[in-house]
């Protein structure tokens, strides 16, 4: 198979096969580093013990996370290269649906080049305004380049969305006292465990719902544990295995 136009439309995992052609290239244009291509085949990995179906706990999290978001002084949606990759133009429809909320490119591998290409391809998808071209603030306690951020985006920020997060980078957010919402198909990641508010869902399907729960007027806010939600979720993995 060389591209996704050899992908026979009736193949059963069409869709996927698509997908990870769409990643190759985007390694090709030096949007997604060569690593992200290992972390995508970790989540098709989990989900599959989903199921490749929105789990009922993970409505629950996009609740919680909409109305974090909402109640935000400052949220911010950090975009990694797998993300804008995979959903550059969902990414967009988050923000317009919470006009509050800034976008700011933030890399574990960052290079200028592949920040600028992120920029752009978000510019291109509709974004109006994207940060993370000029660093000008460090996350305390990170050694590493993910460190280098916006002062106005993830610096000053008080609720921080990090999808397909490193652990370390979201242990520091919480240091700083942000509140910290993933989007992470595995349950079990240090990220997973950290986070205030951890969505055990697959990015592309994951983003949808949440813009419209921005968009869906509050109701009651309810009691929410993400200790208890990643419990059950590992529950539900646990299931389908033994099915
Ligand atoms: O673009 P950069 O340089 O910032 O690097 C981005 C990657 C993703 C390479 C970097 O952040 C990384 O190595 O991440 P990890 O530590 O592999 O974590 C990514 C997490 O996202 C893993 O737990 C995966 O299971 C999960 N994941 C991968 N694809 C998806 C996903 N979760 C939801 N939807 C997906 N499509």
């Amino acid at each position: 198979m060389s591209d996704a136009s050899n992908i026979p439309a009736d193949h059963p995992r069409a869709a996927s096969l698509r997908t990870r052609e769409r990643m190759k290239d985007a390694v090709r244009d030096g949007l997604v580093h060569p690593t992200g291509l290992i972390a995508h085949g970790r989540g098709e990995a989990f989900d599959y013990l989903l199921g490749e179906k929105t789990p009922p706990e993970a409505l629950e999290a996009i609740t919680e996370a909409a109305r974090l978001l909402k109640s935000a002084r400052q949220p911010v949606l950090s975009l990694n290269g797998n993300v804008v990759a995979l959903a550059a133009e969902a990414c967009v429809e988050v923000a317009k649906a919470h006009p509050k909320l800034r976008l700011e490119v933030n890399l574990f591998h960052r290079t200028p080049e592949r920040v600028s290409k992120l920029v752009s391809t978000m510019r291109a998808a509709g974004a109006k305004d994207v940060l993370g071209e000029k660093p000008d603030f460090r996350i305390p306690g990170l050694t590493s380049d993910r460190a280098q951020c916006s002062k106005a985006g993830i610096g000053e920020a008080d609720v921080v969305l990090v999808p397909l997060e490193d652990g370390d980078r979201c242990q520091a957010l919480k240091a700083m006292g942000k509140t910290v919402i993933t989007i992470d198909l595995n349950p079990l990641s240090r990220t997973a465990r950290a986070a205030d508010v951890t969505i055990v869902d697959e990015l592309t399907r994951a983003l949808p719902l949440l813009t419209k729960a921005l968009r869906a007027s509050p109701g009651k806010a309810k009691k929410y544990d993400n200790h208890d939600v990643l419990q059950r979720v590992k529950a539900r993995m646990a299931g389908l295995l033994t099915e």
